[in-house]
């Protein structure tokens, strides 16, 4: 039935539904208790007028008040740590809608947990103690890197930390060392895809047979086209640095979903407007509740992601339900070669500089399998010159103040006074082309 070996990680993937949920409810109990030593998470409780003792069905879970970005953002930098701070062995972050990022922290047993959910989906996708791992994920505060790292350590497989950037030098890495399995985004490896083709490479030339790609949307059609350019089986894995990084969920051999960890994590689906859950089937937006983390519970944070949930029996033995793909967000984050970029720090480094009008339109585009990010910005009557030198230097300070904020490069395009477009009622300042294309 399967193209290789189904094999599970751990017995915990295949607990009945039964002994499946009474876990749940046991480690949502502490958990609540858990959260409760945080002053954030205690207001919030008391507010909803839940304790510990409330919860005596999962259902009682709607009871919990929820959690978003910006409870994070306002318990800067590690507010909501339920563990003293000589308990914390690493610290990770991803982009907030400012400048600053939101940090998560990770006690031993945390970090323990997280190589273990990697592993789990790294067996479920192929990997095997023997294989040899590419990972081409940035390792610093993103959770790609480091995540899936301990991830492939824990089955007992070798990694090589490639890390991102320099596409040519990665292929050669590849081809020299003899990696079956490629770890990144799937952008990158279409990127990896076309730079080969460049170099008169086809699939067989490549010794890849498997690919984990998470940290972005892509499509089934981008899986074809993957699949076929580099010649492997390519699986699906989800995560948010909030809820814990990669490891979140992942497909199995069937590829038909992702399967939640649901020991590890319980997932609502609900209507992002009445906060109801949604009939089963329907998409919503996904909402996760940490079982067992320890540094940094979280209760019900809503992640913005909108995905569907199958609760039917999977033919991998797994009993976790499966997410179906991201289809789209609730927020206005964009995904830009894997990091997360909010249209508001682009508007932010704008503001930081002098000359530059807040009169802006972002338009990302995917030429070849690399987003690509324009601004277009006005510049104000007083700054703006006809001398190239001027225009140039007032260029190149937006262009760095972007970068230091969002951590991407851009286009920056200078335009004249009074040329962009003014809104009517809402701005639209972000045109993606990225959505409309077929891959
Ligand atoms: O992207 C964690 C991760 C790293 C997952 C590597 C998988 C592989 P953040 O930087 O916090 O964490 O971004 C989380 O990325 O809310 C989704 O919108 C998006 N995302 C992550 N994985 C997928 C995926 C990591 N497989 C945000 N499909 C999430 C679609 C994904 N979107």
């Amino acid at each position: 039935m399967f193209a290789f070996e189904n094999r599970i990680w751990d017995r915990n993937e295949t607990l009945s539904r039964e002994d499946l949920e009474s876990l749940q409810l046991a480690r949502l109990r502490q958990t609540v208790e858990r959260a409760a030593n945080v002053p954030f998470y205690r207001n919030a409780l008391a507010r909803a007028r839940v304790t510990p003792k409330d919860i005596r069905s999962l259902d009682d879970i709607r009871r919990l008040p929820m959690t978003v970005k910006d409870d994070m953002r306002n318990n800067y930098p590690l507010g909501l740590l339920a563990t003293p701070m000589e308990d914390i062995a690493r610290v990770h972050g991803s982009s907030g809608t400012t400048g600053k990022p939101t940090f998560v922290a990770y006690s031993k047993g945390d970090l323990d947990t997280w190589a273990g959910l990697c592993a789990r989906f790294l067996t479920a996708g192929g990997l095997l103690p023997s294989h040899l791992v590419h990972i081409c994920f940035g390792y610093g505060l993103f959770t790609g890197g480091f995540g899936l790292h301990y991830g492939v350590e824990k089955v007992g497989a070798a990694v090589v930390p490639a890390s991102s950037g320099n596409t040519p030098r990665q292929i050669m890495l590849i081809r020299d060392l003899g990696a079956q399995v490629l770890v990144s985004t799937p952008s990158y490896a279409l990127n990896i895809a076309e730079v080969a083709r460049a170099q008169g490479l086809g699939p067989d030339d490549l010794p890849l047979k498997f690919a984990h790609f998470g940290g972005e949307p892509w499509t089934e059609d981008m899986r074809i086209r993957i699949e076929k350019e580099l010649g492997l089986l390519a699986f699906n894995n989800y995560g948010l640095s909030e809820v814990i990084g990669p490891g979140v969920s992942g497909e199995c051999a069937a590829r038909n979903g992702m399967h939640v960890q649901e020991d590890h994590f319980i997932v609502e689906c609900i209507d992002p407007d009445t906060l109801e859950p949604v009939k089963e089937g329907e998409g919503g937006e996904l909402v996760f509740t940490s079982l067992t983390k320890e540094a940094m519970p979280v209760l019900r944070y809503r992640t913005r992601d909108i995905a569907c949930l199958d609760r039917a029996p999977c033919p991998c033995g797994r009993t976790g339900v499966r997410m179906g793909r991201i289809v789209g967000r609730t927020d206005d984050m964009l995904i830009i070669r894997g990091v997360n970029v909010f249209p508001s720090q682009i508007e932010e480094a704008l503001l930081r500089v002098e000359g530059a009008a807040p009169h802006y339109v972002i338009e990302i585009d995917r030429p070849g399998s690399l987003d690509q990010v324009t601004v277009r910005v006005e510049v104000l009557p007083e700054s703006f010159s006809d001398k190239m030198s001027v225009m140039q230097i007032l260029h190149d300070r937006i262009d760095r103040e972007i970068q230091s904020i969002t951590g991407i490069r851009v286009k920056v395009e200078l335009a004249a006074p009074q040329t962009i477009e003014r809104s009517v009622g809402k701005a639209k300042r972000v045109i993606d082309h990225r959505a409309a294309k077929p891959v």
